[in-house]
């Protein structure tokens, strides 16, 4: 059985150690599974994600990992680490997103007295741009012979190293696409979500009957869930097309925790609180998932978010980490490149024109405002929409719109498990 170290810097916001814990979860589900060691530098960032894990030990064990802080100092620290390398050395390192190493890894990797061969691979971050297909698998040079190093490009080709396909996320999605079920499912869910941690509810009406008995929350599972997780933005154009569409069919906004929700409720009380708004706790990154696989259009943000997104097959509108100079938009101009054959062009010159106006942005706070319109967006989500079956006779071009978002779905899974595919390589250059 092999063992990876994977290591994780958590740059800012959640993308880097999301990434890595699930991918952690889906190598993990793997037949022939590989033994993990997770290094990690902000336990308290990795907590919020998985609750199991206490950011104050230096060395814990969850789910069967090995998980160490990055910075392992004193005495004991140095102890429970040594008694996890002693019988099992790190030859195969996963580093994340050019993390780097920590100085007592790399004193192990690069130990002159010792002739092993070591391995690192260094898992890149998510791009849809074309150098993607070029630079997965390309090796690159180590100041050791003995320590070979190779890049890992996930991808949105099958050139590429795909996306990931954790059990749970695929679970989710299977589940909330079953009609049948998924109105009970919903409400359970929602209430599991409302219950959690900091419980906040924000239709002021449902606030107290909420809190005695989450059943009573407001017949939510019929709505048309509208689910934003995104940046600091003055949400104002997002909130009057929600309330435009909300006119004739029933929405509820679910507001993800983080810097994107008091900027959303800040402009959906300006609006008088036109459509039930739910804000949601920071949840745990398995019942996150499952509501967002859950929820008709998606407005989502980084990387991780964004494939989840794509590979839910919902309208969705992606809020690109800011870049120095605007960067971000040529990640979003390849991503809509990728997107663009599965749609006709009259149903996805509404996808672009979202896509781009709410990424045309130097830097973002509560001022910044683009000229984004959600509105195309929404028909699109009451088209494909499960709530909407039957009740909503798709218009214009949104079932064109509804159907591209899920044809460029089934290519992304076509491409296979990245995790998968990393343990094939693995396999092959270890
Ligand atoms: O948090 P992000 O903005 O991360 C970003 C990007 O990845 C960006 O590329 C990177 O350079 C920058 O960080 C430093 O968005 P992202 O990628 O969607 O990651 C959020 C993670 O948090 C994702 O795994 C889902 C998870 N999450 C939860 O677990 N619970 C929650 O309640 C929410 C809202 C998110």
């Amino acid at each position: 059985m092999m063992t990876i170290d994977m290591l994780c810097r958590v740059v800012d916001n959640y993308g880097d150690i999301g990434v890595v814990y699930r991918l952690a979860r889906a190598l993990s589900e793997l037949d022939e599974a590989p033994r993990l060691r997770l290094v990690v530098d902000d336990l308290s960032a990795f907590s919020l994600l998985e609750p199991g894990i206490d950011p104050g030990r230096a060395v814990q064990s969850v789910r069967g990992w090995t998980v160490l802080s990055w910075a392992l100092t004193g005495p004991e620290s140095a102890a429970a680490r040594n008694a996890a390398y002693e019988d099992d050395p790190a030859l195969v390192v996963l580093e994340c997103f050019a993390c780097g190493r920590p100085d007592w890894l790399e004193a192990m990797l690069f130990d002159p007295s010792d002739a092993v061969a070591r391995t690192i691979v260094n898992l890149e971050y998510l791009t849809a741009e074309p150098y993607a297909d070029e630079f997965h698998r390309m090796p690159s040079l180590t100041r050791s012979r003995k320590v070979r190093k190779y890049m890992f490009l996930p991808g949105f080709t099958a050139a590429t190293g795909g996306l990931i396909l954790d059990g749970a996320f695929m679970r989710s999605l299977d589940r909330f696409s079953r009609a049948e079920s998924a109105g009970a499912d919903r409400r359970e869910l929602l209430a599991r979500a409302v219950h959690a941690s900091c419980r906040k509810l924000a239709d002021a009406a449902a606030v107290d009957a909420a809190a005695a008995d989450p059943a009573s929350l407001p017949a939510t599972e019929d709505r048309i869930w509208a689910l934003v997780f995104g940046y600091e933005r003055d949400y104002g154009r997002m909130v009057d097309d929600l309330a435009m569409f909300a006119q004739d069919r029933p929405v509820l906004a679910l507001v993800a925790g983080g810097k994107s929700q008091p900027c959303f409720m800040a402009a959906w009380e300006r609006a008088g609180r036109p459509f039930p708004a739910l804000a949601l706790p920071f949840l745990d990154q398995e019942t996150w998932d499952a509501i967002l696989a859950a929820s008709d259009f998606l407005v989502v943000r980084g990387e991780d978010s964004m494939s989840r997104a794509a590979l839910a097959g919902k309208p969705f509108l992606w809020q690109a980490y800011p870049q120095d100079g605007a960067h971000q938009l040529v990640k979003v101009k390849a991503l809509l490149d990728r997107m663009k054959p599965h749609f006709t062009a009259e149903a996805f010159r509404p996808v672009e024109a979202a896509f781009l106006a709410v990424n045309d942005r130097l830097r973002d706070s509560p001022l910044t405002c683009g000229s984004e319109r959600v509105l195309p967006l929404l028909e699109a989500a009451a088209a494909s929409g499960r709530a909407a079956a039957g009740r909503t006779a798709a218009r214009g071009t949104a079932r064109g719109t509804a159907e591209g978002f899920a044809s460029f779905a089934k290519s992304l899974s076509g491409n296979g498990n990245l995790a998968l595919n990393l343990m094939t390589y693995l396999r092959e250059i270890v």
